[in-house]
């Protein structure tokens, strides 16, 4: 435990006694693809890729994957652990401990922690190995309905990865019965601002920059053409 750490958040914790939590907790998860992992409490843990380290070459290559999920992701496990560690932060579940903690400076450390725990997961659910199959027709019908036409959610897809001023995140969300796309930055998170996350793309320089250096653009188009995961999205969309 790093204890210059840990007894500030307790204080924290325990000056706030809590209010709040038991409303949290009972917030359904409703995504189809995290319901495991981020209903368990303390330890937490990164969860298996769902594919091989070398599934997505070569758009995203070995190597990458290798550091992004068994340095980036669980540096970020690691961290939590020890944040939450003898807190009553520790019989949350990881999206409890991301609504609870967001929003509050003095949490902060633990809701970027736990964020972006959250938001790696969803990352490596959101792709798959390299295809280029169209979306399922239920799903290309509400991308349509909200963007125009494929095309141009590309576009806005691409412009909000693109854009994202430093590091962060760009995701396609339900809003109510529309779809949007959305850019948080640093470990913000959809789950936390009234919106079902679907897919994201991580727009963190981790990402890409082994493989793409700079050119982010170029990283995030292949993303956008070849690996995102319809089905799951479409499973996330309910
Ligand atoms: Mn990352």
């Amino acid at each position: 435990m790093d204890a210059a750490e840990s007894p500030r958040v307790d204080a924290a914790v325990n000056r706030r006694e809590f209010i709040g939590l038991a409303g949290g907790a009972a917030i359904a998860l409703g995504l189809a693809g995290l319901s495991g992992t981020a209903r368990a409490a303390a330890p937490h843990a990164a969860p298996a890729l769902p594919f091989a380290e070398d599934a997505l070459e070569p758009v995203i290559s070995a190597k990458t994957l290798s550091f992004h999920y068994g340095k980036h992701h669980q540096g970020y496990v690691t961290a939590l652990n020890r944040l939450v560690n003898d807190t009553p932060l520790a019989a949350l579940s990881l999206e409890d401990i991301v609504r609870t903690t967001a929003g509050k400076a003095d949490l902060a450390a633990v809701f970027n922690n736990a964020a972006q725990v959250w938001n790696h997961t969803f990352y490596w659910q959101s792709l798959r190995a390299p295809g280029g199959a169209p979306p399922p027709e239920r799903l290309q019908k509400a991308i349509t309905d909200s963007f125009g036409s494929m095309d141009a959610f590309r576009q806005a897809f691409a412009a909000a990865a693109t854009s994202q001023f430093g590091s962060g995140w760009a995701w396609l969300v339900a809003d109510q019965n529309a779809l949007r796309v959305v850019k948080t930055g640093n470990a913000e998170t959809p789950l936390t601002q009234g919106l079902k996350p679907l897919l994201v793309i991580d727009v963190w320089e981790h990402a890409y920059y082994l493989d793409y250096q700079n050119r982010r653009a170029d990283y995030v188009m292949a993303v956008i053409d070849r690996l995102l995961n319809w089905d799951v999205a479409l499973a996330n969309l309910g």
